[in-house]
């Protein structure tokens, strides 16, 4: 039976639009499209594959504004973000045009012929968007997959699904023939674990849940089918004495604070040496009160609403909901009124094992804690079963990499929070996932390799 779902927009709490979800039979039907379209996409000659990945990615530019539009609607995010999102989708197809004409296989020497090695694509490729970044995930996703010659079949979160919707007509317009990539709406339990249990759907890329991720590894054991993780993340901001901490300070809101918190690379626990912590706090607290909480069409808006009425339960949970068990030190603004609003909050915690220190938020709450030397910032940092990523600021550029290499996540930067650029794989270490987005790497995790020896005696 066909349901619907209303998008809600989190900074008014109005409806913006119906969606039907799918059922199993309309995902089955969707998935033997992709099936049916995937020999003939694969046989596209590579620079007409290109070609119609640069046609793509140039309707996304030419409708960045309109994309943003919708994401402020369908995901209360804020219209320069917004904006920078839209952008992303359209520079990581253009740089995924690239690559159909550049998807080399090697050569091997052996005796007795010619060793040959091919990067196959895998056939239909299911991708499970969460509601967090619906356009740029969802863009990770289907460009590299494209790009490698597969089918994809892409499912966007319950809540934000329009931007994602948008996406897969502007793929029709682009040229794309039907069926190469189609966006079906729908529920997590009938559509998502309909990628993982369908035999033809050969991987399933997933960004979620950390517990969504063990179940769908699990499901996807039973064919031994791919599978690329984008779990959970709590990432650790370290901060030494010899930094230059007022801009350490300035820029450790946007590192927790944008998309309110609700960012796997989120560095939700600040670590401060301890003889700067004093210092730290006091520019930390006037940039944390200067963060700009509004309405997210405001060009100034620097942080908007939370995504759901439920997450903003979850996350206050963690701070009023914790009892005595965590100290706030001090406190941003936040509109009142209609929207999920919830205001950028510093928290203490009373030690390591706290629940706010530990568990991913997934919302505007950071919490700080001193560490004594450099062993003890690494030791700290680890000590979480997330491993996504993190920053270092530091003056000493050889303590920065020696950290930045003791630190067991995926993305470290130091002196900056940049986590994500097109062209660097991206993904997490330990629980915070399994394989890696963008860059090179993301071709060949969308991609088997075939050996062929041809004899020459
Ligand atoms: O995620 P879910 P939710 C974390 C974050 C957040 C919490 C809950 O801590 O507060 O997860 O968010 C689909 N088989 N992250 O509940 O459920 C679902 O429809 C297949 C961190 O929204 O994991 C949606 O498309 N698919 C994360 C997607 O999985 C299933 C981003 C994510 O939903 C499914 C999001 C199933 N059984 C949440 N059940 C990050 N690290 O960026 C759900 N889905």
């Amino acid at each position: 039976m066909t349901t619907t779902h209303d998008v809600i927009n989190p900074a008014t709490e109005q409806l913006v639009r119906s969606v039907e979800l799918a059922t199993v039979e309309e995902a089955d039907a969707a998935i033997a499209r992709a099936s049916s379209a995937a020999p003939a996409w694969r046989a596209v000659a590579p620079a007409d594959r290109a070609l119609l990945m640069r046609r793509f990615s140039q309707l996304v530019g030419d409708h960045q504004e309109e994309l943003a539009l919708l994401e402020v609607e369908n995901a209360g995010h804020t219209i320069g973000n917004a904006r920078w999102e839209a952008g992303n989708v359209r520079d990581v197809l253009a740089y995924y045009a690239g690559a159909p004409e550049r998807n080399f296989g090697r050569q091997i020497p052996v005796a007795g012929g010619i060793d040959v090695t091919f990067r196959e694509p895998l056939g239909v490729v299911g991708i499970i968007v969460p509601w967090n970044f619906p356009m740029p995930i969802a863009g990770w996703g289907f460009a590299p997959a494209l790009a490698a010659g597969n089918t994809v079949v892409l499912k966007p979160a319950e809540l934000t699904p329009l931007t994602a919707m948008r996406l897969g007509e502007m793929a029709l317009e682009a040229g794309l023939p039907e069926g190469v990539l189609t966006v079906i709406p729908g529920k997590g339990s009938v559509v998502g674990e309909r990628f993982v249990t369908h035999p033809d759907v050969r991987k399933v890329c997933f960004t979620g849940s950390t517990a969504v991720g063990q179940r769908i590894m699990r499901g996807a054991a039973d064919q031994v089918k791919r599978v690329t993780l984008e779990l959970g993340g709590k990432s650790a901001n370290i901060v030494f004495a010899d930094s230059d901490l007022e801009l350490a300070a300035a820029r450790a809101p946007y590192a927790v604070f944008d998309n309110a918190g609700q960012d796997c690379c989120a560095r939700s626990r600040i670590l401060v040496e301890r003889s700067a912590f004093d210092r730290f706090m006091e520019h930390f607290e006037t940039a944390v009160r200067g963060v700009v909480v509004t309405d997210p069409r405001d060009e100034a808006a620097e942080m908007g609403p939370l995504i759901s009425a439920e997450q903003h339960d979850r996350v206050s949970a963690y701070v009023e909901g914790a009892g005595d068990g965590v100290d706030v030190a001090f406190r941003g603004i936040a509109p009142e009124g209609d929207g999920y609003w919830y205001a950028p909050t510093v928290v203490l915690p009373r030690s390591t094992t706290d629940p706010v220190w530990q568990e991913e938020v997934f919302g505007p709450v950071v919490a700080v804690l001193p560490f004594d030397d450099e062993a003890d910032a690494v030791a700290k940092a680890n000590d979480t079963a997330y491993g996504l990523s993190g920053s270092i600021w530091t003056r000493d550029l050889g303590r920065g990499l020696r950290v930045a290499r003791g630190v067991e996540a995926g993305n470290l930067s130091v002196n900056s929070h940049s986590s994500v650029r097109y062209s660097t794989p991206f993904g997490g270490f330990k629980q915070s996932g399994i394989g890696r987005e963008l860059g090179p790497d993301a071709l060949e995790a969308f991609t088997e390799v075939k050996n062929v020896f041809i004899s020459t005696d």
